[in-house]
């Protein structure tokens, strides 16, 4: 195997990776290569898609289907290595049924098709040994020894930032948003990286494709959730536990929670939301619902305490999942869409009845705990309608500087650094955050500058999008660049989705972003260089020098 995806990769003086028997994420090798076997496989697929495109298709199911399974292979998605070759054979099928279309569609056209891949034509063997002999071709990192480390670098930022772009395609679409457009654009970057580019300058601009790409989904993704359940408003919610039955929604699919919410109406079970599910409490037609009772623990990496306490049942509807089987808990664990970890019962369709079933089976929460509420939703919306507020108070003075500190939480112990940074960003700021590294701090006091809570909690990970508008706005009220406003973004990456929003800041020109707590360990030297060169990118240092050199810049 190798993997080298996530920040909590395996960093060695002798090499970085995860290249053993295991990951650190509990990922097998077995299921390494096969989710590597399965992006060779969706490489193909894209090539043809492209191809057909060119000839007038509309290759539809392709579409949905590869940004679908790519997410599969995203950090602490699914580790279920039957279904990973289910989706392979899927994609399989699916790229030899574009082949023959576009092979007829050609040659009713008079056109000569240019030679592809070996991955839009290799047929996967029938046994699994087969198929993870066949993986040896596809490893990220095949043939390193002949390939500069440079490049190396930039395909896999490409592979990973592609990664992240697909898990928001996929989010949208379960929200009936999709676009041919941005499908196509998708195709044909994923083809792109299919044909093992050694162009440096090819792949660096197919980075910033990526994230270009991502900001179009992320609206995309934005507009089907607006549209779906309104939007987020300013609510306060309960985190701690109330008296009952109870259901716990992880992850980031909230029409997996809207259907929970319906379907266990009146039945006496109260709903929970976790992790990256928080910012559902704040959208209209969510918190509608009374039996929505509030937040449950924290982030995605505190899961194997938090969902042992918790007397009842748990869905993962997206990322991230870790081994149930470590706090006992497989068997009221339920999986959804792309997620699935071996022996854990794995939900698709719309009937939540066997969740709803070990719900009533469970004892529930005895008593209620007393309560403490933290105040949540201020995406796009709330911000805008605070934002004459807002500018007021920065040309009287009251503001001095926003920082937008989130992305993504994990258990190393260098992130209390992002703890340790809110609390000492100064009393005339705000502080913007977003992801699962916001329960960093969330739950802290950070008080109001004249009625402005100074904790703004936008959203999920993909509510960057939010933190751009609210940017671009006051930019134009400030008639300034967005890199000359009083805002820097220090961000905490973990995994794919974060590395796709880092390319989308990046291609919209945000320039001096931190990021850390450790640097990208696919990227060289070189590389970090360039890119603190060409935007400014830093990793965090400690909390005083960075706050030092910020307030001391602005
Ligand atoms: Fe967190 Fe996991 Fe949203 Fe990520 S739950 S770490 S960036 O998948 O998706 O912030
Ligand atoms: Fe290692 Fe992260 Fe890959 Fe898991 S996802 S194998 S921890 S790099």
């Amino acid at each position: 195997m190798f993997c080298i995806q996530c920040e909590q990769t395996i960093r060695t003086p002798a090499g970085n990776g995860c290249s053993y028997a295991q990951g650190m994420c509990g990922k097998l090798a077995a299921t390494s290569d096969l989710q590597d076997l399965l992006i060779y496989m969706l490489k193909g697929v894209s090539a043809w898609a492209v191809k057909a495109r060119e000839l007038g298709l509309a290759p539809t199911e392709a579409d949905t289907f590869v940004p679908k399974a790519f997410f599969a292979t995203l950090t602490n998605v699914n580790f279920d290595d039957e279904r990973i070759i289910d989706y392979a054979r899927k994609a399989e099928s699916l790229r030899n049924e574009l082949k023959t279309q576009s092979i007829e569609a050609a040659q009713k056209a008079g056109i000569r098709l240019d030679t592809l891949p070996d991955s839009a034509s290799l047929l996967l063997g029938t046994s699994k040994p087969e198929l993870l002999e066949q993986a040896k071709l596809a490893l990220p990192n095949l043939g390193k020894e002949a390939i500069h480390e440079d490049v190396m670098a930039l395909r896999l930022l490409c592979l990973y930032g592609l990664k992240g772009a697909a898990a928001y395609i996929e989010h949208a679409r379960v929200l009936e948003q999709q676009s041919a457009d941005i499908a196509a654009e998708f195709h044909r970057i994923m083809a792109f990286l299919g044909t093992d580019s050694a162009d440096a300058d090819a792949l660096f601009t197919a980075a910033m494709d990526i994230g270009q790409l991502n900001f179009k989904v992320m609206a995309m993704l934005d507009e089907g959730e607006t549209a779906a359940f309104g939007h987020p408003e300013p609510t306060q919610v309960n985190t701690k536990p109330v008296k009952g039955k109870a259901i716990l929604v992880s992850g980031h699919d909230m029409k997996d929670l809207e259907l929970i919410l319906q379907q266990t109406q009146g039945k006496g079970i109260n709903v929970y939301t976790h992790g990256e599910m928080l910012p559902a409490l704040a959208y209209p037609e969510l918190k509608k619902y009374p039996h929505l009772v509030g937040n449950y623990g924290s982030a995605w990496q505190n899961q194997q305490k938090e969902f042992a306490n918790f007397p009842g049942a748990v869905v993962m509807t997206s990322n991230c999942i870790i081994d149930p089987n470590v706090g006992q808990y497989a068997d009221r664990i339920f999986t959804r869409s792309i997620v699935g970890w071996p022996g854990v019962v794995h939900l698709e369709g719309d009937d939540f009845s066997a969740v709803i079933e070990k719900a009533l089976s469970l004892e529930g929460f005895q008593y209620d705990e007393i309560p403490h509420e933290i105040t949540i939703g201020f995406a796009r919306n709330a911000l805008m309608a605070a934002a004459p507020a807002v500018v007021e108070n920065v040309k009287n003075g009251s503001i001095r500087h926003f920082f937008l500190v989130g992305g993504c939480d994990g258990d190393k112990a260098e992130r209390s650094y992002f703890t340790d940074f809110a609390k000492a960003t100064p009393k005339d700021s705000l502080i913007l955050t977003l992801g699962c590294g916001k329960y960093k701090f969330n739950k802290l006091e950070f008080g109001d500058i004249n009625g402005i809570p100074r904790l703004l909690d936008i959203g999920q990970c993909n509510d960057a999008y939010s933190a751009i508008q609210l940017a671009i706005a006051l930019s134009e009220v400030f008639e300034c660049d967005i890199n000359a406003l009083p805002l820097s973004l220090v961000l905490s990456w973990f995994e794919q989705k974060a590395i796709v929003i880092l390319l989308t800041l990046l291609s919209l020109g945000v320039k001096n972003i931190r990021t850390g707590p450790t640097p990208p360990a696919f990227l060289t030297p070189n590389l970090l260089k360039v890119l603190e060169d060409k935007f400014g990118l830093k990793n965090t240092t400690t909390v005083e020098a960075d706050l030092n050199a910020i307030l001391n810049v602005a």
